[in-house]
């Protein structure tokens, strides 16, 4: 009797295995790339929020360096901290006095097309978010707002709206930037946030301060 001749190419079990063997194969790829492709965008956003947060501190505190303290509205920073600061700057001195700079601004106000409501109205992919302005009043007429940053949280980081300090900073319901004063010395905090895909977003916060000279 002849041995039975080995039949060739895969028996349907065999082909099954191979095809849920390549789906499983490629969706652990597909699953990898995607998760590298996220790991990579977030890194980008971090790495450019790290120089934006840093850019503006550098920024604020210049400008605050100058500041008079006997000028500073509101006066008393110590426990609620404050997202809007007015101030004169000390320009120089002309026989022993001391010469201002006009009155300056800086405000914290909701982005363009956002409203406080809790919804992400202009579609960014942040909700609430502010931005940064600085105003300028020249004998009592206000120069236009000058934008320092955008997407400023609504809250600093682990902060939320509760009359409690949910951060332990020692500021209550601070927004996403805030100035702090103990003495001569204005601290800044400051939390920005970007959306990157697949509705991620990134956050960082950023601390400063300075000793005010006058
Ligand atoms: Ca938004
Ligand atoms: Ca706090
Ligand atoms: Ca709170």
């Amino acid at each position: 009797m002849n041995p039975r001749p080995r039949e060739s190419g895969m028996s349907l079990v065999e082909a099954l295995v191979a095809f849920a063997l390549f789906v499983g194969i490629g969706a652990s790829l597909s699953g990898l790339i995607s998760a590298s492709t996220r790991a990579f965008r977030v890194g980008i956003a971090l790495s450019s929020l790290d120089a934006e947060g840093r850019r503006l501190l550098d920024r604020v505190t210049a400008e605050l360096q100058s500041v008079a303290l006997s000028t500073l509205s509101p006066a008393s920073l110590a426990t609620v901290g404050s997202s809007t600061l007015a101030y004169n700057r000390v320009v120089g001195y002309l026989d022993g006095e001391v010469e201002y700079g006009p009155v300056i601004r800086l405000e914290l106000i909701l982005e363009d097309g956002e409203l406080e409501d809790g919804s992400d109205n202009d579609g960014d992919g942040l909700v609430d978010e502010l931005r940064l302005v600085l105003i300028t009043t020249t004998g009592g007429v206000e120069d236009d707002p000058v934008e320092l940053a955008g997407g400023i949280s609504s809250y600093l980081e682990g902060e939320w709206p509760d009359l409690l300090d949910n951060n332990g900073n020692g500021l209550v319901d601070e927004p996403g930037l805030a100035f702090h004063r103990v003495g001569s010395v204005i601290s800044v905090v400051l939390t920005l946030e970007r959306a990157v895909s697949d509705g991620h977003r990134v956050i960082r916060t950023f601390e400063s301060a300075v000793a005010v000279r006058n």
